[in-house]
């Protein structure tokens, strides 16, 4: 089955609390096995500053949806836990944000998805979590490992694990 590595964000509300209900609806609304979660980091806001810190984590899935479904699935979920695409801006406070990272070695250059993710290699919000969990993994011809060696991590901690 197909490997796909989601990142998750957010600075809104319990967002630990929030992730760890959304990891539940990604493998039940999915029929995804969960093969990896990384530890929940903080991480300074990027893009837009003067905002709450985020809470960043990512996961390894296996899933027999294809590339479309998931998205439409994983946009369905950051909707049922408050996401209102509707009032927002782009790079501003959110409850959830699940980002498609990559879905095995597919590449699609569509402007509602993109894969792998265009802007990973900037992020380190996302390589660190990432980086926990697939090091060695090859994305667009790098290697996440060497990826995350080339930004800086200032500011972005993990959190300790909740029980
Ligand atoms: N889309 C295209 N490709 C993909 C993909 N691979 N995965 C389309 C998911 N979606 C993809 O996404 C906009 C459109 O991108 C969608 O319609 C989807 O079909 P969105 O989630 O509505 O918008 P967005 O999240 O505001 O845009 P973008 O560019 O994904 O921004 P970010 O970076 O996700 O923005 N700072 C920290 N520290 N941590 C964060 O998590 N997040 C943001 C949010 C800003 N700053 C942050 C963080
Ligand atoms: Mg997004």
């Amino acid at each position: 089955m197909p490997s796909v590595l989601i990142a998750l964000g957010g600075n809104v509300g319990d967002v630990r609390t929030t992730f760890r209900k959304a990891i539940a609806n990604i493998c039940g609304m999915a029929q995804a096995a969960l093969l990896a979660r990384s530890a929940d980091y903080s991480t300074p806001p990027w893009g837009e500053e003067q905002q709450q810190s985020f809470t960043n984590a990512c996961i390894e899935i296996e899933t027999s949806l294809d590339p479309h479904a998931l998205l439409f699935t994983l946009h369905k979920i950051e909707t049922r836990f408050g996401r209102d695409r509707a009032n927002e801006r782009r790079w501003g406070p959110r409850t959830l944000d699940l980002d498609m990272v990559a879905y095995d070695d597919i590449k699609l250059d569509k402007p509602e998805l993109t894969l792998p993710h265009p802007r990973l290699f900037e992020r380190a919000f996302v390589l660190v979590p990432l980086a926990e969990i697939v090091p060695d993994r090859v994305i667009a011809g790098r290697r996440v490992a060497d990826a995350l060696a080339g930004v800086s991590t200032d500011g972005i901690f993990r959190l300790p694990d909740l029980d």
